[in-house]
């Protein structure tokens, strides 16, 4: 068992396992009163994974997650406010309100997202680490990702080609037993995750996802290693959620028992057991972290509040692609200079553009159907 830090880590260790678990609270509180649109996917019972990955990683390293991120974000020091201001798509969000739940970002931290597409932060963390080998630099990349995602065929290409060119990456599956409402059994022929790469070379570890020290203990290892080596590694952390997949999951597929029975060893509630245990901590401490907790994420859902929706002419902004075809789908013109749309001063007139090309092809379709007498 990795032993007991000191007074101060134990009291960040704690403070942001219970930032995250009260942020997450809240949010689906949120969702339920329609504050927040789009999918919510809370990793309440997971913090110990989360925390104990990020409080080791360097400021440089980077951080890859899904779908499942706020508290990936607020592992990394993203304000709560930025935080629940994107669940409301507000301006003040980390993506300006564009992303939502789903898409967290926040370079400045290196925290790369919030990935819809299971499986897709995979090849991007290769990515990533690519680019920091380019650039001589020597951090890391951690790729969180959950056992479900392990099935994809990105998985598989990206470990290949990770171990090929000896790519400076930590991936780390959340294994919470399942993807969606199946289960791990269910949906991976190999369940034994940590061993899933060993065809492609890469050695993997199983470790207790739910007991934040262990996390901390073994991530750090492999992040050295990986730095000292500049191979990849695998861990697969065991670690549970209490709520549904996603807000709207009716937990057909697995018993309240065993929801209970993974409630027994909560990460924050275990921690705070072994801290009062060796004297590290007091109960005042404990009750400070969660006063401190409260008061953060009630000030952020007043922060969220209170931003300003982004203006209507700023739908086009921070797009990728606008390009000259106007309609219903756009293409993206492969030159090298930026294409229209791409300045954001051409926003405003770009999407007043399509808003009005839009309208002239209503009004074409109708006159047309119209001519030929086929009805709406
Ligand atoms: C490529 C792709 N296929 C299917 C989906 C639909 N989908 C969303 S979440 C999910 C389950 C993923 O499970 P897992 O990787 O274990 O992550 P967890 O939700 O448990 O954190 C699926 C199939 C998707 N978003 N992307
Ligand atoms: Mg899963």
């Amino acid at each position: 068992m990795a032993s007991v830090p000191d007074r101060q880590t134990c009291l960040e260790l704690l403070g942001r396992m219970s930032l995250i678990r009260r942020f997450e609270e809240e949010a689906g509180r949120q969702y339920q009163r329609a504050k927040a649109g789009g999918f919510l996917h809370l990793a309440i019972g997971e913090e110990a994974t989360i925390v104990g990955t990020t409080s080791v990683m360097r400021e440089d390293d980077y951080l890859i997650g899904t779908y499942r991120t706020h508290g990936h974000a607020l592992a990394r020091g993203t304000s709560a406010d930025a935080v629940m201001a994107e669940l409301f798509g507000r301006e003040t969000g980390t993506s300006g309100g564009r992303g939502g739940s789903m898409h967290i970002f926040d370079a400045d931290r290196r925290f790369m997202g919030g990935y819809g597409i299971v499986g897709g932060n995979l090849p991007l963390a290769a990515g990533l680490a690519l680019a920091s080998r380019y650039r001589e630099e020597d951090c890391v990349t951690v790729c969180m990702f959950g056992d479900g995602a392990s099935n994809t065929g990105n998985f598989g290409e990206t470990m290949n080609l990770a171990a090929l060119w000896e790519l400076p990456v930590v991936f780390l599956v959340e294994n919470n037993l399942y993807g969606m409402g199946t289960s791990i059994e269910r949906h991976s022929a190999v369940t034994d995750l940590s061993r899933k790469a060993e065809g492609y070379g890469i050695e993997g570890e199983r470790i207790d996802g739910m007991d934040v020290l262990e996390v901390r203990d073994r991530v750090s290892f492999h992040l050295e290693q990986v730095r000292e080596k500049g191979r990849p590694s695998l861990v697969e952390a065991f670690t549970y959620r209490y709520r549904g997949h996603s807000a709207a999951d009716p937990e057909v597929y697995r018993e309240k028992s065993e929801v209970e029975e993974w409630r027994l060893k909560d990460p924050i509630e275990s921690f705070i057991r072994l801290c009062l245990e060796k004297g590290v901590l007091n109960e005042e401490d404990v009750e400070g972290v969660r006063r401190e907790a409260d008061q953060t994420v009630e000030a952020a859902v007043r922060f969220a509040d209170e931003s300003p929706e982004p203006p209507l002419d700023s739908l086009y902004e921070e797009l990728y692609i606008v390009s000259e075809t106007m309609g219903w789908y756009s293409v993206d013109e492969r030159s090298p200079e930026p294409h229209r749309g791409e300045l954001g001063e051409d926003a405003p007139e770009v999407a007043r553009n399509l808003a009005e090309s839009g309208a002239a092809y209503a009004e074409e379709a109708r006159e047309r159907q119209s001519r030929e007498g086929v009805r709406e």
